[in-house]
């Protein structure tokens, strides 16, 4: 990367003679150099991420796609107080919907495995349901009657968006009816002054992000299944994504909602004011509830400026330690600018290597890399700070090497190391995945403890009879949001059993949660109180009573 060549002989140079006046000159030069590169080059705006993911590619091998949830977890038992679908009752949705093949799948008046095969099977390919009809309605009214009709006969559903999440609550884990989103795909209104998104629920993420460029705006919410995930689920996981750390997340930025709840009843809650305090803020449990309580219809969304100068910087550093000091000095001199602050593990860019056969973005490899992003409104300011920022990172030798995007494709191929993680992990096999949030000192020694564990049982290494091919960490560095991936071959249940639940007790002792961002799902339904006390579980409960008192809503999951 051309970039490389002005930074790291000035970092090797200070590395050789510490931060001697004639280092610190170099160090200097070299940053203004990498600051003037960015303030000459006017392609550097911000950009959609679509070319910055991998491409999805299916079947990825290892996973074992033909085993059921239900054959998988036979503990978990269908719930004999909902009824089985009849024809009678596909009926009636066919009478509602139309007879439309893109409204309706029906696998219940004949075969039509195939065209099902994909509601049923989450994106990890670790759960499958037997579900037998998938509904599309395009309406808020035509999601009021089939929620109101399923009630009635206790017909269970599944809400499903684009089918991205990683915790299992997506897909049935039986037969319940999948409420896809999809043609709930409208934008509805915006507002160019206060950056107000009214949409639909089942708005892909990436479009709703390019209809925003278009305006000169950009969703607060980026992450790497953007090309397929939905607003509606977006809202549903209460998804944090890569620069929480400075849009905030979206119990701050979603203004209004429209959801349906289990009896049909609309509640109409899509305000656009900024502040409300009008009694309880209801919408706020729809985010976050992963279906539980009711079906997202629209929602309106708070949308910052887009930013006209953007920055990407990625390091390699020799020790955890290092990362927590390149951070703290991020947070201090690119304060306002700093958009994203993300670490990854040697072990999982030896993967995304591995899979995408790309040319790694430093010469050498490094036990850490951290990417840092920075985003502002002026480019001779932002160039200023980061060119301060990398020479004072330089000359405390707090980064070992380095690399800056150049223009935008660098940029995104900078990014494509990290967003493309989960993708290039998926495709070696079963991935058991942990989303937790610890305390900055100790996050990475969870990484460390499971690698150990894992170890000690005999279970990792290279040959194709070692279950565990790598234990791996990323994750959102600047929201304390630590990803740790145990890569197998193919799910395996002695796997299983030696990561849980010691994953959650190691958290448990630390005060941490068990789900920084991607939900409970089925992963994690019975775990919940490694974070929550009995007394909040058993609030949770009584609201979900509150709110579906027949439990027809996504059930077998969250609580
Ligand atoms: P789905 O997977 O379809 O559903 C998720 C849950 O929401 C389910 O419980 C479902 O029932 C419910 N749901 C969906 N739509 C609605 C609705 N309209 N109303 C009510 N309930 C609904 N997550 C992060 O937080 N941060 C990341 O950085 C991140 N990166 C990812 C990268 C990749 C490559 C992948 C595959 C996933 C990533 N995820 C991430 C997880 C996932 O993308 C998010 O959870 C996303 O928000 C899910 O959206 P979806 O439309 O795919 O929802
Ligand atoms: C990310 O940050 C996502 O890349 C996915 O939240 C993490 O796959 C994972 O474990
Ligand atoms: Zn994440």
């Amino acid at each position: 990367m051309a970039c490389r060549q002005q930074i790291t002989p000035a970092l090797r140079r200070l590395a050789r003679s510490g931060t001697s006046e004639l280092s610190r000159k170099s160090a200097r030069s070299c940053a203004q150099s990498i600051a003037r590169a960015g303030a000459s080059n006017g392609s550097r705006c911000f950009s959609s991420s679509q070319q910055r993911r991998l491409q999805q590619t299916t079947p990825r091998h290892g996973q074992a796609k033909d085993e059921f949830t239900s054959t998988k977890y036979p503990e978990i038992k269908r719930d004999d107080r909902f009824s089985r679908l009849t024809p009678d009752h596909v009926a009636y949705f066919r009478d509602l919907l139309g007879d439309n093949g893109s409204a309706l799948i029906d696998g219940v008046n004949g075969a039509a495995d195939d065209d099902l095969a994909p509601f049923n099977s989450d994106w990890m390919r670790k759960y499958r349901g037997h579900c037998q009809l998938v509904l599309k309605p395009s309406t808020t009214e035509e999601f009021s009657k089939i929620l109101r009709y399923c009630n009635e006969h206790m017909l269970a559903v599944v809400p499903q968006g684009g089918n991205t999440g990683l915790v299992g609550g997506s897909v049935p884990v039986f037969d319940e009816i999948v409420l896809s989103m999809s043609r709930m795909s409208r934008i509805l209104d915006f507002d160019e002054v206060s950056g107000t998104l009214v949409a639909e629920a089942g708005v892909i993420l990436e479009v709703a992000d390019q209809f925003l460029a278009s305006k000169g705006y950009i969703f607060p919410l980026d992450l790497g299944a953007k090309g397929s995930c939905q607003l509606g689920g977006n809202l549903a996981t209460n998804a944090g994504g890569l620069r929480l750390l400075r849009y905030g997340s979206l119990h701050g930025t979603v203004l209004g909602i429209e959801a349906v709840l289990p009896d049909g009843t609309v509640v109409d809650d899509l305000s656009r004011l900024r502040k409300n305090n009008t009694g309880y803020d209801l919408k706020q449990l729809f985010i976050g509830a992963e279906g539980t309580l009711g079906v997202i219809t629209k929602v309106s969304i708070q949308c910052p400026q887009r930013p006209a100068a953007q920055n990407v910087a990625f390091f390699g550093l020799e020790s955890y330690e290092q990362c927590q000091k390149a951070f703290r000095e991020a947070k201090g001199q690119l304060s306002e600018i700093l958009s994203a602050f993300e670490l990854m593990d040697e072990g999982s860019q030896a993967l995304v290597h591995r899979v995408t056969g790309n040319k790694r973005p430093l010469e050498s490899t490094y036990p850490f890399y951290c990417l840092i992003e920075t985003s502002g409104s002026n480019v001779d300011h932002d160039s200023e700070k980061l060119q301060n920022f990398l020479e004072s990172v330089m000359e405390q030798g707090v980064v070992a090497d380095g690399t800056l995007a150049q223009d935008e494709t660098q940029l995104r191929s900078l990014w494509s190391w990290r967003e493309g993680i989960t993708e290039a992990l998926g495709h070696l096999g079963g991935v058991y995945k942990y989303d937790v949030s610890i305390p900055l000192p100790q996050m990475y020694q969870l990484v460390e403890d499971t690698r150990a564990r894992v170890a000690e049982a005999g279970l990792l290494g290279d040959s194709e009879s070692d279950p565990v091919r790598a234990v791996v960490g990323y994750g959102h560095m600047g929201d304390s949001n630590l990803h740790l991936n145990v890569a197998t071959r193919a799910f395996d249940e002695r796997v299983e059993k030696v990561l849980e639940p010691f994953v959650y007790e190691w958290i448990a002792e630390r005060q941490g949660s068990i789900s920084a961002e991607h939900g409970l799902g089925l992963a994690k339904k019975k775990f919940i109180g490694y974070s929550r006390s009995p007394i909040m579980v058993g609030l949770m409960k009584q609201i979900k009573g509150l709110y579906d008192p027949k439990g027809i809503m996504n059930p077998y999951k969250y609580i």
